[in-house]
């Protein structure tokens, strides 16, 4: 039971806007990760800057701020076994022109700025940093999905 943390995704405005946010859900739900927080968001400036503060010395910085407030996004909170570690394995190199097929970038995209989905490194504290930027503690919901005695040994 200790191996099983929680992660931050989110489906970025060229996801949404080619009709991805399904396909991505089921490939996590299909995994037997299960969804506990989701909302359909437009993210304003501020917002997106803290989000991606690392990044703010980074030449592409001011594009990937336009990018990601030009349209709305879907931000959820995935929980299993390994979760970050999971759910990075399965979306690929940042750049989807080298992801594996198989793997979401590698299936569902083909440019650099335009990846499809987010979802929280493995640095230590990065999912927590990143789920309470997007989501208020009662907006997270603790369930079991009736599979995981078949999910989990
Ligand atoms: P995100 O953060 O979107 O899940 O992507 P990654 O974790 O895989 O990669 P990242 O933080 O290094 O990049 C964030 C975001 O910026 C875009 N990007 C990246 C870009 O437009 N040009 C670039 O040169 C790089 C490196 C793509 C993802």
């Amino acid at each position: 039971m200790s191996d099983r943390e929680r992660t931050f995704v989110m489906v970025k405005p060229d996801g949404v806007h080619r009709g991805l946010i399904g396909e991505v859900v089921s490939r996590f739900e299909d995994r037997g990760l299960k969804l506990v927080a989701g909302k359909f968001m437009q993210l304003d400036d501020d917002h997106a800057r803290e989000h991606y503060a690392d990044l703010s010395d980074e030449p592409f910085f001011e594009d990937l701020v336009e990018f990601i407030t030009s349209g709305p996004v879907f931000a959820m909170v995935w929980e299993g076994k390994d979760a970050v570690a999971q759910v990075r394995s399965m979306m690929g190199e940042t750049d989807p022109a080298e992801s594996p097929p198989g793997s979401i970038r590698g299936d569902l995209g083909i440019d650099l700025g335009r990846n499809v989905i987010h979802g929280s490194d493995t640095e230590p504290g990065s999912a927590e940093r990143e789920i309470d930027l997007f989501f208020d503690d009662e907006e997270l919901i603790d369930y079991e999905r009736n599979d995981e005695t078949w999910l989990y040994e």
